[in-house]
């Protein structure tokens, strides 16, 4: 570091005097954190000071850290690939649904060792408005947890069992917006201006007016427009989600100081990831959708360097469900590459992913995976089936397009699938924020999706082992895809829609609730027992978890590619790491497929013994084709 700035800065680097490995982060990231910060706001008369409290708080909190995470600090800078080994298995539950409280999760971790996870992320805890508070996704203190779930020391003990157990935790921030009950919004309703300016607020109409003329909806049908009137304030307040939900202003720097107090603060109790909630929406610019602004990626670049200097133990995870160009950006690329998020959700093979059940076929995911832009060095996948939210039809007009399909066209018809209303359907879903185009994103869990809902009313035997292997098919892409996979709770055992889920009066208007069942403990206790649905979906999960443990290709630092199988049904993966590669075949078809052996030998793969495993059916060669079974995957070595 140059005298000057170490001068500078003399205030705080008194105060970790002596932790020499802090010094020299401080060092190393500098300018990482420094040069975007001042890119964003060096012009703001706020700034000054901002920075000061900042390194502060970046101080203060390597100075306290906890002996243990020290180690784990050390640990993880000399294994920085510890996020994105083949053996990594991830597992996302409410607190209250999967375990009731923070000590029931500790005492369910013998399940979560069982089926092989090794990354829990629970939904958000930290405390809430009252209901409605959209799943936690409102928070009124970013340094507490909510009562019903535990305290804060509940946190750090399970943060440590988890640790013992070979788990890590990840745990949301949400970023872009508190709960109207913040105190922050409380004290600016009560006419705190330095709060008022944590907010974006509006005297009038006019503003807001000029940006909703470019800004998209994200619950059009529950909470219309991005602004909400606040009759206590007078004011029109920015609220891109729901009313109570009150869009922070990322342009005032003690906003950022502010938030990154919140992450260090997680980061101290033994939170290993943070999921950076709505990330894409840090920034507003009128004439824009307000989405994937630059100044977010040199926020988020700025917030990963006050972790990496205080608690390099802790990664990020971006949570960014926009379109496949925009998406790669937040795991760092260009001048922020090795800078950004450790792991991003691809939304887009999860979305795709669907798409292929319903058309049952390839070309279009196929397609959409070979145009994607590679992902930067050091940073990987989530790889995921479902999760708490909808599913919205990311497909752009370009890549349908490229496979001669309407984009408009083939998302209408997904909506009406997943629905249940298009004829021949195998779905139970049901629309989520209905648009007037005839479009909808889509809520349902991934069992009733694949058809298991509808098989077991209907008593059919065929079908209901047809939509297990659909579930199982798309699970065997997520977990083969390389990155990390991650188990949306219940489907481990397939657990279909909560029959009671409109019941509760405050999720009634929102369908994302059918999909966010309590977890069925006597569900559960079927899963030794294969012939059941529960079984069948744990035995067939378990057998992926072995199946990527023992193939290094399936490092997340590994390259994916679709390759061509000859057949429009069966999906080829080909994944490629470190010399070692694997041919992942996957049949989208209630039919039997036949792919001839000439597409392994093209590949320099085989279909050994091996092959079959994580599927559990045998292998059937038929002349120069190798025949797949229904929805029948095989994972074929180099
Ligand atoms: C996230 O989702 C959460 O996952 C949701 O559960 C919350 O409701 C929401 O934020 C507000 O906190 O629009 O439909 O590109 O798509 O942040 C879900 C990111 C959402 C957004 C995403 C958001």
């Amino acid at each position: 570091m140059r005298p000057e700035v170490r001068a500078r800065h003399a205030h705080a680097l008194t105060r970790i005097h002596g932790d020499d490995a802090f010094l020299r982060r401080f060092e190393r990231f500098f300018t990482e954190l420094h040069d975007p910060l001042h890119a964003v706001y060096g012009d703001d008369p706020r700034f000054p000071a901002a920075w000061d409290a900042l390194l502060d708080v970046v101080a203060a909190s390597a100075a306290a850290r906890d002996p243990e995470l020290r180690a784990l600090d050390h640990e993880r800078e000399i294994t920085p690939d510890w996020l994105h080994r083949e053996q990594a298995v991830g597992y996302v539950a409410y607190v209250d649904r999967f375990a009731g409280t923070l000590q029931g999760v500790r005492e369910r971790l013998g399940y979560l060792r069982e089926l092989g996870v090794t990354y829990l992320h629970l939904m958000p805890l930290l405390r809430t408005r009252p209901e409605p508070n959209d799943g936690g996704y409102a928070v009124t203190d970013y340094g507490a947890v909510e009562p019903a779930l535990g305290t804060m020391d509940d946190l750090r003990e399970l943060a440590a069992d988890l640790r013992a157990a070979g788990m890590s935790l990840c745990v949301d921030v949400v970023l872009n917006h508190t709960a109207r009950e913040h105190p922050w919004a409380v004290a600016a309703r009560r006419g705190d201006a330095r709060r008022l300016a944590f907010y974006r607020t509006f005297a009038d109409r006019t503003e807001p007016e000029a940006y909703e003329r470019t800004l998209p909806e994200v619950f059009p049908d529950t909470a219309p427009g991005n602004f909400t009137f606040d009759p206590e304030l007078g004011r029109w307040v920015w609220t891109t989600f729901n009313t109570y939900q009150w869009d922070l202003d990322h342009a005032n720097p003690e906003v950022f100081v502010a938030m990154a107090a919140a992450m260090l603060e997680l980061a101290a109790v033994g939170v290993d990831v943070l999921r950076l909630d709505a990330a894409p929406f840090l920034w507003k610019r009128a004439g824009t959708d307000c989405q994937n602004q630059p100044e977010v990626h040199d926020l988020l670049q700025a917030y990963r360097a006050v972790v990496r200097i205080a608690a390099p133990a802790v990664a990020f995870k971006a949570e960014a469900i926009v379109a496949p160009r925009d998406l790669v950006a937040y795991l760092g690329v260009g001048r922020h590459e090795g800078m950004e998020c450790d792991l991003a959700y691809h939304n887009v093979l999860m979305v795709l992913l669907w798409s292929t059940l319903a058309s049952r076929r390839v070309a279009l995911l196929a397609r959409t995976l070979a145009s994607m832009p590679p992902v930067p060095a050091g940073a990987g996948w989530l790889t995921y089936v479902r999760c708490h939210d909808d599913i919205g039809w990311a497909i752009t007009d370009e890549d349908a397009g490229a496979v001669g399909e309407d984009a408009h066209l083939h998302r209408r018809f997904l909506t009406e699938f997943y629905s249940g209303v298009f004829p021949g359907s195998f779905a139970r879903g049901a629309p989520f924020q209905p648009e007037p185009s005839g479009e909808a994103r889509i809520s349902g869990t991934a069992a009733s999706l694949a058809g298991l809902e509808l098989a077991l009313e209907e008593a059919d035997a065929l079908e209901t082992d047809l939509a297990l292997r659909r579930l199982l098919v798309v699970y065997a892409v997520a977990f083969a895809f390389g990155g990390l996979p991650l188990v949306y709770m219940g489907d481990e055992l397939a657990l279909r829609n909560d029959p009671a889920w409109a019941e509760d009066p405050a999720h009634a208007d929102d369908t994302r609730w059918m999909h966010r069942p309590p977890m069925d403990w006597e569900a559960a206790a079927r899963r030794a027992d294969e012939r059941t649905p529960e079984g069948f979906m744990w035995t067939g999960l378990r057998r992926l978890v072995d199946a990527r443990r023992g193939r290094p290709a399936l490092h997340g630092y590994g390259v994916s590619r679709p390759v061509e199988t000859g057949d429009p049904h069966v999906l080829g993966l080909l994944r490629e790491h470190a010399g070692r590669r694997m041919l992942l075949l996957a049949s989208f078809s209630e039919q039997r497929r036949p792919v001839a052996l000439q597409v392994l030998a093209e590949h320099a793969v085989e279909a050994g013994p091996r092959a079959v495993q994580p599927d559990g059916r045998p292998l059937r060669i038929d002349g120069e084709a190798l025949v797949l079974e229904p929805f029948q995957h095989v994972w074929c070595d180099g």
